[in-house]
């Protein structure tokens, strides 16, 4: 399946070419804009003058969920009717690590319910395991290579196209609550307002110099040591995201305009600090360890070793203080979870739900070790 969201001034044309890809394409609107559903990315073009300005190849997103009113009805999206669009992205989230992917001990059960009322992706990749060459992507729908973002440094071109473009040009209220890690002189790159903050964009990163060599850490990685549970400033973001993003869709002045929201959120990023009762549903007697085959570390790339040495990922840690990280983590996925349940309880008592496309997914992945 994937998402198509399509800049046209033919919009016949981009039917013909999907159609005859064997895709699925469903208008919901009359002029140029097109949201098709068929197959593994999300895709963004731009057509001009009968010419595909990017190719289908030139993108690929990871998704993990994606439910449309259509996948919940078993019915087409209805001609002239332009949906809402939900966007729930989680930060340095494994689908693995949810028991919508059927992890063992993770309960996720809002992220099963998106996956019973839609479609689950198994297949689906990101084109980078960094926030801000990854979110790039997501947001223009071109390859890390295309846009020329390789680390959390470089800002987006400010001329990019971007989804939350597209869908502003065609009379959407685009609205971002959170994290999208847009550094640079632009923090919203086609979304008209923050309603939060993006508390990852508040400090930026130095620019890595090729000049300064490959740096080793000093000491073991501090994240391992620290976990606990707790209340931490990207927790307080947390909850500020989606006290806002709430308010934005409880709002009855906005319902006006259809809208496009994007809700950022920072968990289960680091730090491991999770608010109890997150942290005790996993710790001490709930969690498992890293199954690292024998060798694995040895037989690393020499990239993946380099990185390990730059972060200090060799840390001399007992397995209580994995235990405790790795339960944070899983906390910190279950506290997400209850965000998005509290997000799908909104969109249903305001009458939201049935013309709502609900897109999650999550910027990459972590192995927890
Ligand atoms: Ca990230």
């Amino acid at each position: 399946m994937f998402l198509l969201i399509v800049d046209s001034e033919s919009p016949d044309t981009v039917n013909s070419i999907f159609k005859n890809n064997g895709s699925e394409i469903l208008f919901f609107e009359t002029c140029s804009r097109v949201v098709g559903i068929s197959n593994l990315h999300i895709l963004l073009l731009g057509l001009r003058e009968n010419r595909l300005v990017a190719t289908k190849h030139d993108l690929t997103c990871r998704i993990i969920h994606l439910r449309t009113r259509s996948a919940r009805k078993n019915s087409p999206i209805a001609p002239n009717s332009r949906p809402n669009f939900l966007v729930i992205m989680s930060d340095e989230h494994g689908a693995q690590f949810s028991s919508a992917y059927g992890h063992p001990i993770i309960e996720t059960p809002n992220m099963d319910r998106l996956a019973a009322q839609g479609v689950t992706f198994d297949a689906n990749y990101c084109n980078s395991p960094l926030c801000i060459p990854s979110r790039a992507s997501f947001m223009t729908g071109q390859y890390v290579s295309t846009n020329e973002i390789w680390d959390n440094t470089k800002p987006m071109a400010v001329d990019k196209l971007t989804w939350p473009y597209l869908l502003r040009n065609e009379g959407y209220d685009t609205a971002l609550s959170g994290k999208m890690h847009l550094v640079g002189p632009d923090p919203l790159h086609g979304f008209e307002r923050q309603l939060s903050r993006d508390p990852h964009i508040e400090e930026p990163l130095d620019h890595y110099r090729w000049s300064n060599g490959i740096p080793e850490a000093p000491d073991d990685w501090y994240g391992v040591r620290e976990a606990d549970p707790g209340v931490s400033p990207m927790i307080e973001a947390d909850d500020a995201m989606e006290k806002a993003a709430v308010e934005f869709l409880s709002d009855p002045a906005r319902h006006e305009k259809p809208f496009a929201m994007c809700v950022g959120f920072i968990a289960p990023h680091f730090p491991f600090i999770v608010p109890e009762p997150y942290f005790s549903k996993y710790y001490p007697d709930n969690v498992d360890m890293p199954n690292l085959p024998e060798g694995h570390l040895d037989n690393l790339p020499p990239s993946a070793q380099r990185l390990r040495k730059m972060f200090g990922l060799d840390g001399d840690w007992t397995d209580d203080e994995i235990a405790r990280a790795r339960a944070a983590y899983f906390g910190l996925c279950t506290y997400l979870d209850d965000k998005i349940g509290n997000l799908l309880d909104v969109l249903e008592q305001k009458g939201l739900a049935e013309n709502t496309v609900i897109v999650h997914t999550s910027d990459h992945g972590d192995m927890l070790g």
